[in-house]
């Protein structure tokens, strides 16, 4: 591992592709991995980019990625695929599309499994960022599909989160909207070309007097990914909300918010697991799972006494 960090500082791709399949594959040694490499992250500017099913996002980012280019900065494409029923082949057609890519010593493209979907587990979107920011990224793009819940989870890494709709979605609109409110900083209404797109960016403009009062009101713009129009717009209105967060201070708040999740988040990885691991082995613990198991003891009573047993801080309800 420390040889693969060795050389993941000196820009090898494949040290870098190497320590991100072991982060999306629990490697056991990831907390090691994170401690190490997580002095060499911070720099990194995200970007996600969301919105439902084929709506033009790829395309979209692909087009970004020549504006971020000619500006000299480096970047790295974050492709997180819903699981194989939603996609109708849009694994394939990722990879496709943005195979240029490979050509490019600057870009740095992964497709990423969601770790199944159903079952809610997030795939290791805030490590695999740090990964390509510790690479020296100092772009990279977040893209995944649709607008709910788990989509709002996983770019709610990115520091600049586009949501893009296009015309003709009928009962999409409503989950969009709900989704939008939520973290759209830019809005997009792809596919411009196709009648319907002033319709559904008026629609939008109407549901942002919805939203709660804030300092920043997403821009709403119009986009054909496919001719290249637009894209110029965008890739400004981008930049004006970096600036904005980083001039008003959100940016810095932002940062320390993330640390502070970061670390949650590995505790309470740690925790399940060395519970899943360890609390059978405790002898109070096996005696009461087999009261619970055997003799009908209340299983919620039982957990709450296990919990006091083996956690010296004992939590008040409602804190
Ligand atoms: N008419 C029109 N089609 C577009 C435009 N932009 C993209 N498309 C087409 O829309 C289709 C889907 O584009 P993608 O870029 O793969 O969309 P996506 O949102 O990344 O799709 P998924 O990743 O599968 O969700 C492709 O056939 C594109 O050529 C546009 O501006 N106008
Ligand atoms: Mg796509």
């Amino acid at each position: 591992m420390e040889k693969l960090i060795e050389r993941l500082i000196q820009k090898n791709r494949i040290a870098l592709s190497k320590l991100i399949t072991m982060v999306e594959n629990d490697s056991p040694q990831l907390l090691d991995i994170m401690k190490a490499i997580y002095p060499l992250t911070g720099k990194a500017y995200v970007l996600g980019v969301t919105g439902p099913p084929g709506a033009g996002k790829s395309t979209l980012v692909d087009k970004l990625i020549c504006n971020f280019r000619s500006n000299g900065q480096s970047v790295g494409i974050l492709c997180v695929d819903p699981s194989s029923i939603f996609s109708g082949g849009a694994f394939l057609g990722d990879r496709v599309r943005m195979e240029w890519a490979y050509q490019d010593d600057g870009v740095f493209l992964r497709s990423l499994a969601t770790r199944g979907a159903l079952g809610g587990l997030a795939p290791r979107v805030s490590e695999i960022i740090k990964l390509m920011d510790a690479f020296g990224k100092e772009v990279i793009i977040v893209e995944t599909v649709g607008v709910g819940q788990m989509e709002a989870d996983i770019i709610r890494y990115a520091d600049t989160k586009i949501v893009v709709s296009v015309p003709g979605l009928g009962d999409q609109m409503q989950a969009l909207k709900a989704g939008i409110l939520e973290i759209a900083d830019v809005l997009v209404v792809n596919k411009a070309d196709l009648s319907g797109a002033q319709d559904v960016a008026d629609d939008l403009k109407m549901m942002l007097y919805l939203r709660k009062e804030s300092d920043w009101t997403p821009e709403i713009l119009l986009t054909e990914g496919l001719n290249n129009r637009g894209i110029s717009d965008l890739y400004e209105a981008i930049q004006r909300h970096r600036t904005f967060l980083c001039q008003s201070g959100l940016k810095e708040r932002q940062t320390k918010l993330q640390r502070k999740h970061a670390c949650c988040d590995a505790l309470e990885e740690g925790l399940k697991k060395y519970l899943r691991q360890k609390f059978l082995e405790v002898e109070e613990v096996k005696t009461i799972l087999k009261k619970v198991q055997e003799e009908g003891l209340n299983p919620y009573h039982a957990a709450d006494e296990i919990l006091q047993l083996l956690l010296p801080i004992h939590i008040e309800e409602g804190e």
